[in-house]
């Protein structure tokens, strides 16, 4: 018979992190890390530049007032801000041909035949949004920085992308250490708009949901290097499917050079590999396609340990928990 004491204890090994179990619930999922603040830190390239602090606190501070159902509040971009957007935009555009992988190509080209993007304004999130979810019910919120791994993956669950609204540094168009809306809408869009790599996406959000510290950090290493420093086969040569990449001039170049190392993508090796996030990557993981990796990370999720299985109920946007052990 269990004592009063022993009936008080809580059981430490049956409990697991809190998750959302609603689309709602991601209005608890904004924690912000920091992490390259122009503040603080000296690789960011505002660093030190007041207005430009301002400017990205302002736009921080808009998106951590977002909840959800919320229109994503329009942003009046200033000229600076658009003539930036437009170099990186014009840039990139002549590598991808040649660079990116057949799903981002033919997203850009329905994104710019649909009128989402063009090089002289930078896109709003409620138009990309809105867009997004008609092809694939992936839908965006505002979110006010990098987040911590547990909640950017916890809304991924949800078909939920989380990104940011400010721009990069003028300074530095062509390679930012953190996420900004260029990134968020030239790297990621266009692959979430693809359906398989938006169910891979969705699939390691179901997987980190209640998962142990641990897995939180080896299933944000898998999406590092694959969502965003991926690479995929086509027809023999090497493709772009990362959007770290398809939104640097830089590192897509680098990254498809035989300058660094280009490893078979491996779950379980991958989920391991250490990460360089201020620099360009030593090493990219290749995988045969996307379908491909998505197959190979099933079967990785399988070793992962959780006393329960995620149902996604499309309808409601809500998650059942199906107790297994
Ligand atoms: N290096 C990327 C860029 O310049 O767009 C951003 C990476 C965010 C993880
Ligand atoms: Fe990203």
């Amino acid at each position: 018979m269990l004592t009063k004491l022993e009936l008080y204890k809580p059981d430490r090994q049956a409990q697991s992190p809190w998750f959302p179990t609603s689309v709602w619930e991601l209005d608890k999922c904004g924690t912000v890390v920091t992490k390259y603040e122009p503040e603080i830190d000296i690789r960011h390239p505002g660093y030190g530049d007041a207005g430009y602090i301002a400017r990205r606190a302002h736009l921080a501070e808009v998106a951590s007032k977002f909840r959800h159902g919320d229109p994503i509040p329009i942003i009046d971009y200033t000229a600076a801000e658009h003539r930036t957007w437009k170099e990186v935009f014009t840039k990139l555009k002549t590598l991808f041909p040649t660079l990116a992988c057949m799903e981002f190509r033919r997203s850009l080209e329905n994104f710019e035949r649909d009128g989402i993007f063009s090089p002289e304004h930078i896109p709003q999130l409620e138009d990309v949004s809105r867009y997004l979810k008609r092809k694939t019910g992936f839908q965006l919120r505002p979110c006010g920085g990098l987040l911590t791994a547990r909640d950017f993956l916890a809304s991924l669950a949800f078909r939920v992308f989380q990104a940011t609204q400010y721009v990069r540094h003028t300074s530095s168009p062509h390679h930012s250490p953190e996420p900004d809306v260029i990134h968020e809408l030239l790297g990621h869009a266009p692959m979430f708009a693809d359906p398989t790599m938006a169910q891979f996406s969705q699939e390691i959000g179901l997987m980190s949901l209640g998962a142990s510290d641990e897995e939180i950090e080896k299933l944000s290493t898998v999406y590092w290097f694959i969502i965003e420093f991926g690479l995929c086969k086509e027809n023999g040569t090497l493709r772009a499917i990362g959007a770290g990449l398809l939104s640097a001039f830089g590192e897509l170049q680098h990254a498809l050079s035989d300058v660094p190392e280009h490893l078979p993508f491996e779950p379980k090796k991958t989920a391991v590999q250490p990460y360089q996030d201020d620099d360009y990557q030593p090493i990219y993981f290749v995988a045969e396609s996307i379908g491909d990796a998505m197959s190979k990370l099933r079967r990785y999720a399988k070793s992962i340990q959780r006393p329960f299985s995620v149902v996604f109920d499309p309808y409601t946007k809500t998650i059942k928990k199906v107790q297994t052990a």
